[in-house]
């Protein structure tokens, strides 16, 4: 791969189109039903279609994306690893994407020359490996990694994996498109497959048409309440129904990009007139033709749409006519209510009903047609001679969407009615953002259109109550700064004292005038395998990797337990973001903050946990740290749908690093199982899910038969307790022969490049 360019070449798209055809012709003999969408494109990127296993949720299989993404937080951790490969090039089209690293505060431009100066050494880094490796940078200001993908890379029936967990935003163009850890990324930079599950399906069939205030972003909002945050684990979510051909195709990413939040593998839309319209004023019209010759392959199957029970393994309906805004929240993406049931839900938990903070923007909500509807609301706000009542911040997903929408007038819009513009970033929906106006401990509600909202997430501040909802209901909310307001009914008062009410929003899905094409910050590679890549030994943002030490063979013996989890303990309670960003590519650092948002149920204070060394209550980095340095391996325990959440490997390399062997939980989330496995911790589940409640803080935990792990075999662990009594448990766990050679070797990475 010599050079990536700022788009994908057609000449892609028509070699994957080929790969499809054929390698469904084999498929189509084998399982001698109709297809689904997404079957197509999966199977049709196996890597094996004569032997892929085609039993959905049970199997492991092959695949061959046809791009990589990574966004500037994860990518360290796997250029770092790729390093460790050796390789010249990477094996396929790769892009990296600085959008993580840039702090929210004054604005834009003073926000970027800030994070210009104290990134310069990860982005000198990220520009240096990505230029020696063939790979496209976009540096700090071009977008956030899924709108740069989606105007840019993403075609229909494509397949790609991204280190990030909103990859699946490509889904809105008709790609499968997998959020990964960094070493699944580094596999495939590196030439070899993509290893994942089969999925399970989920059909998502929409009825109606989306009308007044019902945006997108409801639209996923109401799936997360009905399939709750695990309920799509191992599962594509596959949306189709003339109700999906109303959504234009940045509302359909909206939807897939947060199919995330809801533990799916990936979410997607078949392909239709509306993916073609954004081809087209994305500057990609050969696409767009080569997509309307290929139709057949971008579609379901016609006896798909017209008895869809038949295929998929759940099904679930919306009909969009009758789809009201929703807001979720607060602490999780799946505590929804429609607007209709704010006030009284607000009332009875008694939420602190003024906002403090209202920000639109995000990967999931940031394009030409989100800041439209956001910046419409806007200007009759003006006209009826309202103001936001509390700080309002925008950000745009691209240089492309905020050069479109200034030029367009809608920034304007916004900025009139107070709103700040923040750079094209991840900013406060990663917690780059320095507030000045609350204190650590203040409880506060903020709102927002992003898709996440764990504690702590935005602000580092586990107090804020965050809420989510679409563009256009949160601009509707910052005018009257308080989160009891049903703007589709209630009125507001204006400067004037007059009761003003606000119409519903209209706005362009597309620009009229085309988009303000720029890919303002990247670079494409040199690819000549020849610039250095430095790394100095002092450096507190950058350190070499050291390979993981491979398994001894032998039993684990009396381990202690360094916490367990009690509810939620998603990535951001593992690995928080924030301010420990900085550290990503630094493991010994990141290290420090290894656990510190969990809620151990052995002591009372978040983060905590108690030594059993000398019975004294520690935070828990510093415990790890301190059984690493005296050589004591440890078992972590988890709770339902353990590592929810982001794709950072951090969360499963920072607890490999400090000696953890075993985690034991009663679920997991994909992406961070996956995670465990590659950096060779052992991932297991009780069989029984009330033996979790059977372990205590002094407990020590050993495994029996170790040496004969297979696949689809449980494992048996000794649970001794400080009283000298023991019981024997049942776990069991979910790796592939492969997986427990990774497992055997000390880490994928070990193991595959001793293969090599
Ligand atoms: C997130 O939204 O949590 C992130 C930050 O984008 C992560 C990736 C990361 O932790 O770097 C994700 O979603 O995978
Ligand atoms: Fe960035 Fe937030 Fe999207 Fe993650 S969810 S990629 S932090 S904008």
């Amino acid at each position: 791969m010599s050079k990536v360019y700022a788009k994908t070449p057609i000449a892609l798209v028509e070699q994957v189109y080929k790969k499809l055809d054929n390698n469904l012709s084999i498929i189509r003999d084998r399982i001698a039903r109709p297809l689904t969408y997404s079957e197509k494109i999966l199977y049709g990127h196996s890597s094996n279609p004569t032997e892929v296993d085609l039993k959905r949720g049970e199997g492991y299989a092959d695949f061959t994306p046809d791009r990589v993404a990574m966004q500037d937080a994860t990518a360290q951790m796997a250029l770092l690893q790729f390093m460790l490969a050796n390789l010249e090039q990477t094996a396929v089209p790769t892009t990296v994407h600085c959008d993580h690293l840039i702090e929210a505060y004054q604005g834009s431009k003073f926000d970027l020359t800030v994070a210009n100066k104290d990134n310069k050494e990860v982005y000198d880094f990220l520009k240096t490996a990505s230029s020696r490796y063939g790979i496209g940078f976009w540096g700090p200001g071009a977008g956030i990694i899924h709108q740069v993908i989606l105007e840019q890379y993403a075609f229909p029936g494509g397949m790609m994996i991204g280190t990030d967990s909103h990859t699946p935003n490509a889904g809105g163009l008709s790609m499968i498109a997998i959020g990964v850890g960094g070493a699944d990324a580094v596999d495939v930079m590196s030439g070899w497959s993509f290893n994942t599950k089969i999925p399970n399906l989920i059909g998502v069939n929409l009825t109606g048409e989306l009308n007044g205030w019902a945006a997108p972003k409801d639209i996923i909002l109401k799936v997360a309440e009905i399939l709750t945050v695990k309920g799509a684990t191992n599962a594509i979510v596959e949306y189709f129904g003339d109700g999906a051909k109303s959504i234009s195709t940045t509302g359909k990413a909206t939807i897939t990009n947060m199919g995330a939040e809801i533990g799916a593998t990936c979410s997607i839309f078949d392909f239709d007139d509306k993916g073609i319209e954004y081809l087209e004023s994305t500057d990609r019209g050969d696409v767009a033709n080569l997509a309307k010759e290929n139709m057949e392959l971008l579609t379901s199957d016609s006896e798909v749409y017209e008895d869809p029970n038949k295929f998929f393994d759940q099904l679930i309906e919306i009909n969009l006519d009758k789809l009201e805004p929703h807001i979720v929240g607060p602490h999780t993406p799946d505590l929804a209510r429609p607007i209709s049931e704010l006030k009284t839900d607000v009332q009875k938990n008694n939420y602190p009903v003024e906002i403090s903070n209202a920000l639109v923007g995000s990967c999931t909500n940031s394009s030409y047609e989100d800041i439209g509807r956001a910046a419409n609301i806007a200007r009759q706000a003006k006209k009826k001679g309202l103001k936001a009542k509390i700080p309002l911040m925008i950000t745009p997903g691209s240089e492309q969407v905020r050069a479109t929408v200034e030029r367009d007038g809608l920034l304007k819009d916004l900025e009139d009615i107070g709103g700040t513009v923040l750079a094209n970033a991840c900013g406060p929906c990663i917690g780059q953002w320095k507030r000045d106006d609350f204190k650590k401990g203040e409880e506060n509600t903020i709102l927002s259109s992003f898709n996440r909202n764990f504690p702590a997430r935005n602000d580092g501040n586990a107090a804020t109550l965050s809420f989510i909802g679409s563009p256009e209901s949160v601009i509707a909310m910052s005018l009257s700064g308080r989160l009891d307001f049903d703007f589709t009914n209630e009125t507001l008062t204006n400067s004037k004292g007059e009761e003003v009410k606000l119409e519903e929003p209209i706005a362009d899905e597309l620009p009229e005038n085309g988009f303000v094409a720029s890919i303002e910050g990247f670079s494409p590679p040199i690819g000549n395998g020849n610039s250095n890549i430095t790394i100095s030994p002092s450096s507190d943002r950058l350190q070499i990797l050291k390979k993981f030490e491979e398994w001894d063979g032998n039993d684990y013996i009396e381990l202690p337990i360094l916490m367990k989890a009690e509810g939620k303990c998603t990535t951001d309670h593992i690995s928080p973001a924030g301010k420990w960003l900085k550290y990503r590519g630094h493991l010994e650092n990141i290290s420090e903050n290894l656990f510190i948002g969990v809620n151990n149920e052995f002591v009372s204070k978040t983060g905590y946990g108690k030594s059993i060394l000398n019975k004294e209550e520690v935070e828990l980095p510093k415990l790890a740290k301190t059984y690493s340095q005296q050589n004591i391996s440890w078992v972590a325990i988890g709770d339902e749908n353990y590592g929810e959440g982001s794709s950072r490997e951090h969360a499963a390399m920072e607890p490999r690093f400090r000696g953890c062997k075993i985690v034991i939980v009663k679920s997991f989330a994909r992406i961070h199982e996956a995670n465990l496995k590659k950096q060779g911790i052992l991932p297991l589940v009780f069989s029984n899910l009330k033996d979790y409640n059977l372990i205590l803080w002094d407990d020590r935990i050993s495994t029996i038969g170790l040496d004969t792990l297979t696949p689809d075999r449980e494992v048996k662990l000794l649970i001794t307790h400080s009283d000298g009594s023991a019981e024997e448990i049942s776990t069991y766990h979910s790796l592939s022969n492969e997986q427990i050679d990774w497992f055997k070797s000390g880490s994928a990475l070990n193991f595959l490049s001793k293969k090599d």
